[in-house]
């Protein structure tokens, strides 16, 4: 079996788009698997969240190898690991992209905004961007850091969220292109886009290029794809419907006394049973039973 790199790499030469989704846990990892997606994105927005801080960079590298193993075992998906503005440090980011690597993550992204690192969903007045020429390096320290030569390496510019224009973008997607960048993320958080699907209407970029769309919903995959977008990033909306169930559920135990189990979206405790691999358990016991049938739990 081929790893989870190559199968990345497989699914970016095939026809269609490449669909990720946001986990931030085994449960929306397996979900995601389950209904057919391509691969998993290990969003930094959901990741802190999950560990109750603002998405500003908060998380060890040791904290974000930790989730990309139960996303990876969880799944065998290729995951993509979104490591922000690629650290302070080059060698902290050469270290983080080779524990990543050897816990088999496909790709790792890193963004051009300035340090310190605040999300892009934040409403920060005036943002700043790292020099073209300082990040380019941090890609050219990535690329050089992997072994295998499937790992790939997402160079995402904050260009247009910074309000930059079409030609700064341009400009720095060229950079990070020369410096080995394996794919380009034209990052925006308009929810009109016009400028980025202009951009890539005359930009003919020699790699693949990424979109996440948050705020711009209304279009489809399909027509994303037609507009020049192979991977499609759907970073935070398994962690927004988690929370707005788990709102309802809440607010229905309190107003009630009781939650209906037949009520609302709440799944059954087989489906979270299949979800964590109980049939597993209850097979690996059937074959180490006693030989009375019973499973055999030595004191
Ligand atoms: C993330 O999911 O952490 C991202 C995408 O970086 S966004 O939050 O939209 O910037
Ligand atoms: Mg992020």
């Amino acid at each position: 079996m081929g790893s989870l790199a190559q199968s990345f790499r497989a699914h970016l030469k095939a026809d269609g788009p490449v669909i990720a989704i946001g986990a931030y846990d085994a449960l929306s990892a397996r979900l995601a698997k389950i209904h057919g997606f391509d691969a998993l994105w290990a969003s930094s927005y959901c990741l802190s969240a999950a560990y109750g801080f603002p998405d500003a960079g908060l998380l060890t590298i040791t904290e974000l190898l930790t989730i990309s193993e139960i996303l990876i075992r969880s799944t065998e998906l290729p995951t993509l690991v979104d490591c922000d503005n690629g650290f302070q440090d080059l060698f902290q980011l050469k270290r983080a992209v080779q524990v990543l690597e050897r816990a088999g993550v496909a790709a790792i992204c890193i963004e051009d905004a300035a340090v310190p690192k605040r999300s892009s969903l934040y409403d920060v007045p005036q943002r700043r961007l790292a020099p073209a020429d300082e990040f380019a390096l941090k890609i050219r320290v990535a690329k050089e850091a992997q072994r295998s030569t499937d790992f790939a390496v997402i160079a995402r510019t904050e260009a247009f969220v910074a309000k930059r224009g079409a030609a700064e973008a341009a400009e720095r997607v060229a950079r990070y292109v020369e410096a080995g960048a394996d794919l380009v993320l034209i990052h925006s958080v308009s929810d009109n886009p016009g400028e980025v699907f202009q951009f890539l209407a005359q930009a003919r970029l020699p790699v693949p290029v990424a979109l996440v769309p948050t705020t711009f919903w209304r279009s489809s995959c399909q027509e994303l794809h037609r507009s020049g977008v192979k991977l499609l990033i759907y970073a935070n909306q398994t962690m927004r419907a988690a929370v707005g169930a788990i709102r309802e559920v809440l607010r229905t135990l309190a107003e009630a006394g009781k939650v209906d189990p037949t009520a609302g979206n709440l799944a059954t405790v087989a489906e979270i049973n299949d979800l964590v691999g109980y049939r597993e358990l209850v097979s690996f016991e059937k074959r180490y039973a006693l030989p009375n049938g019973q499973a055999n739990h030595p004191r």
